[in-house]
């Protein structure tokens, strides 16, 4: 008798510590719950029946939105509340009009999606739209907003000062390189525009009726595939013909020698680690160099960036060019 009477005490004793648990399970369930959508801006419908009837599907809603411009390029971000649960499909469609003619695909970046958008038209407004679309083909209330393209300048001339070293136009090579002009904005720490233009064997290069962003005691930078970058500070654009003097001393040269680099550990604020890494260089001159140079050992393919002196072929000679400037940084400071 008592031995029974101790086994439901035990029994109930259980059954309780049970009711108790799941009781404390749902409030901790819903405090998450409600914790995961403090970030959500808009009114959504949680949920929804099919046309015909069927279980109800989730819907997909899209938010913070937000975008940011230069003179010819848009950047624009958002989420999507059915990332990682069924997204199948978000994207962003963009016009001057209202016709959305063009579509820029998504990249995933953490939680959030990234769509670049170049080619733009500067100081001009253009509408957009997000689509986002969930494995069970439910479609998200697109949400539709405007960016604007910042205001340029049309220069009537940009003559540019500069020579790529070590070049030997006597035995066939040439003084000239193709360069990236970066026009970079110090105040916001951006790069407003990178545009690629051949320097004149001569060392002078002009292009006419040239649009280049506005920018007032801001910088460019000028740098090839071959050598350390070169830094104008203090730079006015807005004005009719623009010479920019990469010159010291009246001495027309880029150092060469930076044809690789380490960027799997760059600094993560550096606007140029984005660039250099696309390129392939450090801005800085070291074993990794000479070692590009002896990978293309004896190469006499035209072009070839280890080409250092531009003759006809890879050789002791572009090793001593690098030897030349070993250790020397260029104006983007990476390290
Ligand atoms: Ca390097
Ligand atoms: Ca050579």
């Amino acid at each position: 008798m008592n031995s029974t009477r101790g086994k439901n005490l035990k029994n109930i004793f259980y059954i309780g510590i049970i009711i108790a648990t799941l009781f404390l399970y749902k409030n901790i369930a819903q405090t998450e719950t409600q914790t995961g959508n403090i970030n959500v801006n808009m009114n959504v419908v949680a949920s929804s029946t099919p046309p015909g009837g069927g279980p109800s599907v989730s819907v997909p809603f899209i938010y913070d939105v937000r975008s940011s411009t230069t003179m010819t390029s848009a950047k624009i971000v958002w989420k999507v509340n059915d990332y990682g649960y069924g997204l199948n499909t978000t994207s962003v469609t963009y016009s001057i009009d209202y016709f959305f003619a063009n579509t820029a695909p998504a990249i995933v970046s953490g939680t959030e999606f990234i769509a670049d958008i170049s080619g733009l038209q500067s100081d001009t407004v253009y509408n957009f739209r997000i689509l986002a679309r969930n494995n069970s083909f439910v479609d998200a209330v697109p949400v539709q907003s405007q960016f604007k393209t910042q205001k340029g300048n049309v220069l009537n001339s940009l003559t540019i000062l500069a020579k790529p070293e070590k070049r030997v136009p006597k035995t066939g090579g040439n003084f000239g390189a193709t360069a990236s002009l970066i026009f970079y904005d110090t105040v916001s720490n951006t790069i407003l525009m990178s545009t690629s233009t051949i320097l004149s064997s001569s060392g002078t290069t002009t292009i006419y009726n040239v649009e280049v962003p506005l920018i007032t005691n801001s910088a460019v930078i000028l740098k090839t595939n071959a050598h350390l970058a070169k830094r104008l500070n203090g730079v006015n654009t807005n004005v009719t013909d623009l010479t920019l003097d990469f010159t010291e001393n009246g001495i027309v040269y880029l150092l060469a020698g930076d044809m690789a680099g380490d960027l799997q550990n760059p600094t993560a604020q550096n606007p140029f680690t984005q660039f250099l890494q696309s390129v392939h260089q450090d801005e800085f001159v070291d074993i990794l160099d000479i070692s590009s140079v002896v990978s293309k050992f004896n190469d006499q393919t035209a072009g070839e960036r280890a080409n250092l002196n531009g003759d006809s072929i890879v050789d002791a000679q572009d090793i001593s060019v690098v030897l030349g400037n070993w250790n020397k940084e260029g104006d983007i400071i990476v390290k």
